[in-house]
């Protein structure tokens, strides 16, 4: 369509936006988007070697074991009364959606002190978060489990390649200790994200030979690309297996569980996390593509000047 037909302002806009961006780059070295490249430091060199080589981590200890009391005792009431509906069926997963809406203890998790730098070093600073959820695998003696890789019809079949910033992770906390197999494991297969997940999944479902039941302990963090061939195994022990899952996003892409937050909700964030469930300002041509002026120095904390 020719310039002609559309309004000015608008062609004036994109064309302000063109050339800031041409400008900042033209003056800035290139950013070498390898993931150890954002440099927060918050991972070895071995740690992010293995990232690229496997699609996750498995970072121990990382929440404290007050802060797992206080989130359970959260999770637990939320499971309460979510067995208090007529309907509901105790050996039935429970996967609760938009939990920041839900309780400030969820809200605070978006940028949790030991866990945003990982964020950050692996995303870059130009991100979102496309959910948050709650999730308790209780005992279930017919439940199979099962394996996937993240995303709908388009994201599933996109394999971002080793020197790419992801498109998604997501941050897995555990709330229970898992320390055997079948109950109700975080199940991977190590190295699958760059590999085409089969259309259907698989029969077996999570027991192909090479997955893998993760082992963890309660504050232990598993971080996954959204291509990683995971799910979970059945829970066929006496323990509830419970757990948080936070998904980070390129600040591009849409959320997964909540159109908008609530202004409830945004009154009760900090201007980061308010940045963080889509708090850009005024809307604009290109806004979530080119992020505002202050994206850098909010996510990192560290203004630039
Ligand atoms: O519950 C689990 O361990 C797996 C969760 C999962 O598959 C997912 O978040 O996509």
């Amino acid at each position: 369509m020719g310039g002609a037909s559309c309004p000015a302002k608008l062609v004036d806009h994109d064309r302000e936006v063109a050339s800031a961006a041409f400008e900042c780059l033209s003056k800035e070295p290139l950013m070498d988007t390898t993931a150890s490249e954002n440099h927060t430091n918050a991972l070895t060199e071995e740690q992010i070697r293995d990232w690229k080589q496997d699609g996750y981590l498995h970072l121990k200890g990382l929440l404290t074991s007050d802060e797992v009391r206080e989130l359970t005792d959260v999770v637990d009431r939320m499971h309460a009364e979510h067995l208090n509906q007529p309907d509901a069926e105790p050996h039935h997963d429970f996967d609760q959606r938009n939990v920041m809406e839900e309780d400030d203890i969820f809200a605070a998790m978006m940028d949790h002190p030991a866990t945003f730098s990982i964020v950050l070093e692996l995303m870059g600073p130009y991100i979102g978060l496309g959910m948050s959820e709650v999730i308790v695998r209780p005992k279930n003696l017919n439940g199979k489990g099962r394996l996937h890789t993240d995303g709908g019809q388009a994201m599933r079949q996109i394999r971002v390649s080793e020197d790419s910033i992801p498109l998604q992770i997501k941050l897995q906390y555990f709330l229970t200790d898992v320390p055997g197999p079948n109950m109700g494991n975080f199940t991977l297969v190590p190295g699958s994200h760059r590999r085409l997940f089969p259309e259907g999944g698989f029969e077996e479902g999570p027991n192909i030979p090479e997955a893998v039941q993760m082992r963890a302990e309660s504050g232990d963090v598993a971080i996954f690309t959204h291509s990683l061939w995971h799910g979970y195994a059945p829970n066929h022990s006496e323990i509830p297996r419970k757990s948080m899952i936070y998904c980070y996003v390129q600040q591009f892409l849409r959320p997964y569980d909540f159109e908008r937050p609530s202004q409830e909700l945004l009154e009760r964030c900090t201007p980061r996390q308010r940045r963080l469930i889509g708090d850009i300002g005024e809307w604009h041509f290109g806004s979530y593509f080119y992020s505002p002026a202050d994206q850098v120095d909010l996510m990192t904390d560290q203004p630039s000047g």
